[in-house]
């Protein structure tokens, strides 16, 4: 029999399967024109990702953060979801378990329809109050610099999960759930350098599972892979379908 591709031998195994997990990271919006954390067009100022997203820098320096939350704020307001977002709706779609977990904050899953998900690091369109905790949905652009709380006048701050803070409890619970019972993990555009999520293929890998990435390049969990897709996630993941 002829060697199958290893586009062909995803797609199978993807058909196949009668539950699937998927987890993104920052490349799939790469082709939606977000840019990524550790590509040489993720700094800010000279800031890297880690010295602006840690509670000590919004402590040391709230109007710094925000103002980066702004510009990136800016950014994401004018981008649309792009093919591989809507191939894993049609994905989800298909009547078995699915679930998606995303690393990305940018919500371009949502905005493309995907309803099973768990944004494990947040959402840059959510605020939560430092006092009292209220988390609302807030789309101004630009955001008013400090923003209040309407409930408290506390200090507001994005809810997004910083270095060095927990996860929220449900998503990680969802996450393994996820993880521990599928039988095709893909993983797509994540450096998997960034815990909790870089240890999730090897769960998925170490409970049966088949596993495979769609990157550019080879990340530290590559060796793990049973299949790896070198390619743009906008191209290749369409056509795992
Ligand atoms: C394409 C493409 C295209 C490009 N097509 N592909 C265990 C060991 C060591 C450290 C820790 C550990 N456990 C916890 C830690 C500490 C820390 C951590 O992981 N540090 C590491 C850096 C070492 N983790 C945490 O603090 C986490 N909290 C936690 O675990 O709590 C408990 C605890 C705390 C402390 C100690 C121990 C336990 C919280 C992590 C929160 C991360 N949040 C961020 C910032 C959010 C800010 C914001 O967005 O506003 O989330 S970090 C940043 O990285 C962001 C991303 O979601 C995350 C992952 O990045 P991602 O998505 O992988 O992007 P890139 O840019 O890195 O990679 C892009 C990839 O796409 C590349 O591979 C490209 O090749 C590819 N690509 N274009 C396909 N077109
Ligand atoms: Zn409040």
């Amino acid at each position: 029999m002829p060697e199958r591709t290893p586009i062909a031998e995803v797609k199978a195994r993807l058909e196949r399967a009668k539950s699937v997990t998927v987890l993104t990271g920052a490349g799939i919006s790469a082709d939606s024109g977000v840019a990524t954390f550790r590509g040489a067009d993720g700094l800010w100022r000279n800031f890297r990702a880690e010295d602006l997203a840690t509670p000590e820098a919004f402590a040391r320096d709230p109007r710094l953060v925000w103002e980066w939350y702004n510009w990136r704020r800016e950014l994401i307001a004018t981008k649309r979801p792009n093919p591989a977002h809507h191939a894993l709706v049609e994905m989800e779609k298909r009547g078995r378990r699915f679930w998606l977990i995303t690393q990305n904050v940018d919500g371009l899953h949502r905005a493309a329809g995907s309803e099973q998900l768990s944004e494990i690091h947040g959402n840059i369109w959510r605020v939560r109050c430092t006092r009292c905790g209220q988390i609302s949905e807030n789309r101004q652009v630009p955001i008013p610099i400090l923003p209040s709380c309407s409930v408290c006048q506390g200090l507001l701050r994005p809810h997004i999960v910083w270095f060095g803070e927990s996860l929220a409890q449900r998503d990680l619970e969802q996450s393994y759930a996820a993880l521990e019972s599928c039988e095709v993990m893909l993983i797509i555009g994540t450096s998997g350098v960034v815990y909790p999520a870089a240890s999730f293929a090897p769960v998925a890998k170490q409970a049966g599972a088949f596993v495979a990435e769609v990157n550019l390049d080879p990340t530290p969990n590559s060796d793990l892979m049973d299949v790896s897709i070198r390619g743009r996630a906008s191209e290749t993941v369409p056509l795992l379908l």
